[in-house]
């Protein structure tokens, strides 16, 4: 296909990360960006991205979730997290889950993973340590409640601090027995815990929660929720009590609790939670649970930015969770797990090494260093003036490392970026097929991505095919080919293509 006739834009400032990333620049042109070789170098101090300044978290604060893929939606982009299924057993039931499966307060369902010892669970930590250096966090999220299994659970911690000092303990529970068992994760350097809330009025939980099993008896109905509530409370407030840093998942589940949610935000937030985490109901007949084969449906991504807009303001909101699996493993949206499953990594030698971790993490924060100057870049560069700044979504192709990297046809996902005239905000991501598949472009599929992100006035990925390219046009979607830090790539777009017309 011919492009149209280009319009290029001031050079942006080149960056130089360490790591794999080329040395590159970008030229934006009105359907594509021309990329380049430089060889200057920009380096500056490593400052926070401009959403996390933007809350006013204290240093020691940054210092506590700066590796942590989950807490710090730009650490996500570097640095990867783990799963390992020790923690079978559950002690309430989600009308969302199915046993079968693995827990939905922090999965997606129709994933059942491999159960393992704790010293099995060991093993497998030391093995991906040593394969995937960035794998900075562990965390126990199932498949049943981390805190239904306590022994299987504290004794995997227990093996892990000891054998590998520099990964993070992180854990995520229902709630229920959290408040019993705070002593054991302070003393174990537990600093990460996720408690799911989907409610604060037990007559919306009567809804999702049909029992509750505690301290040897089943409660039905609301007598279990009121306990259920009474101790996600307790733990949150426990939580504050150790300073231990607490993350709030919620299930969003249109017409049961999408209204109260801004209820549930603001007793999480004086209660002390860290971070919300509003999370899509995924339901359908096939996972076979109650709300699945009941025909509650889970929210459109429209329903589900509205709800977060909504509460977003009070307490931080995590926007980037990929609900993954009670075994997963990389970075948040890759799925590494196949890569390690129990008959591949016996087989595998332990080499957990600190020293060579450490070495490839001080790399990495050289990149993010330089990353951060170039996004602050971005956010200061000065913008012609427009009387009203509006607000357009631009769909981002991306394999980690903030930028904008990956071929339009391999993206699984869509990293959604708001932008207007003062800055590019990351408000989600969109799961689409696999364009490319062995090499071949299929209409069906170009078609539901199209529709997926209909609502995005372009596309920025390091290539686009000429096929895809010319109906994403058609669709209304401006195709930028570049090969730079996402916020640059975007900003670039706006004052181009929004602000000039
Ligand atoms: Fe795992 Fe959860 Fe810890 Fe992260 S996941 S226990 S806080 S290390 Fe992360 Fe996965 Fe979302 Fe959970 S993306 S489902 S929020
Ligand atoms: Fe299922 Fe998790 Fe709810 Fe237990 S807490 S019922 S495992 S979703």
């Amino acid at each position: 296909m011919t492009l149209p006739p280009t319009t290029a834009f001031a050079p942006a400032p080149p960056i130089t990360p360490n790591l794999e990333t080329p040395e590159l620049e970008i030229t934006l042109t009105k359907t594509q960006t021309k990329v380049k070789k430089v060889t200057q170098s920009s380096g500056s101090c490593g400052c926070t991205s401009k959403n996390e300044n933007a809350t006013g978290m204290s240093e020691s604060i940054k210092a506590r979730i700066d590796k942590h893929p989950c807490y710090s939606e730009e650490a996500h982009h570097h640095y990867a997290r783990m799963h390992v299924a020790v923690a079978p057993a559950c002690n309430i039931q989600c009308n969302f889950c199915n046993r079968k499966y693995d827990c939905a307060n922090e999965s997606r369902p129709g994933v059942v993973s491999e159960l393992l010892t704790p010293e099995e669970a060991a093993h497998k930590v030391l093995v991906v340590a040593s394969k995937i250096p960035q794998m900075t966090v562990l965390g126990i999220a199932g498949p049943g409640d981390p805190m239904a299994n306590p022994e299987k659970t504290f004794r995997t911690f227990e093996l892990i601090a000891e054998q590998a000092p520099d990964i993070k303990l992180c854990l995520s529970t229902n709630g229920l027995m959290l408040v019993d068992y705070i002593d054991r994760i302070k003393a174990l350097n537990v600093d990460h815990v996720t408690i799911t809330i989907n409610m604060i009025d037990p007559k919306v939980g009567e809804k999702i929660y049909p029992w509750v099993h505690y301290h040897r008896k089943r409660y039905r109905g609301i007598e279990g929720v009121k306990i259920l509530h009474q101790r996600q409370m307790e733990g949150l407030e426990a939580l504050r009590e150790a300073d231990i840093l607490c993350k709030v998942n919620s299930v969003l589940i249109p017409g049961i609790n999408d209204e109260h949610m801004k209820e549930v935000n603001a007793a999480v937030q004086e209660r002390g939670a860290f971070l919300h985490n509003i999370m899509p109901l995924i339901s359908a007949p096939e996972f076979g649970t109650y709300f699945g084969l009941n025909g509650q449906r889970g929210p459109t991504p429209k329903e589900l930015k509205q709800v977060q807009d909504q509460c977003s303001g009070n307490l931080k909101l995590m926007r980037h969770c990929r609900q993954c699996r009670a075994d997963a493993v990389g970075l948040l949206g890759e799925d590494r797990s196949q890569e390690f499953t129990k008959e591949k990594f016996m087989e595998m030698p332990a080499d957990y090494n600190l020293e060579q971790r450490q070495a490839i993490h001080l790399n990495i924060e050289h990149t993010r260093a330089e990353l951060a100057a170039k996004k602050e870049a971005a956010a200061t560069r000065q913008t012609p003036a427009k009387p009203e700044s509006v607000k357009v979504l631009v769909a981002v192709a991306t394999k980690g490392g903030g930028l904008v990297n990956q071929h339009f046809g391999h993206a699984k996902e869509f990293m959604i970026y708001e932008v207007d005239a003062t800055e590019a905000k990351f408000i989600g991501h969109r799961k689409v097929a696999d364009y490319c598949q062995g090499g071949y472009g299929e209409e069906a599929m170009l078609a539901g991505i199209i529709s997926t992100i209909a609502d995005c006035k372009a596309i920025l990925a390091a290539k686009v095919g000429p096929c895809p390219q010319k109906e994403l046009q058609k669709a209304g979607l401006t195709v930028i080919e570049a090969y730079d830090v996402i916020e640059t790539v975007a900003r670039h777009f706006y004052d181009e293509y929004i602000l000039s017309t």
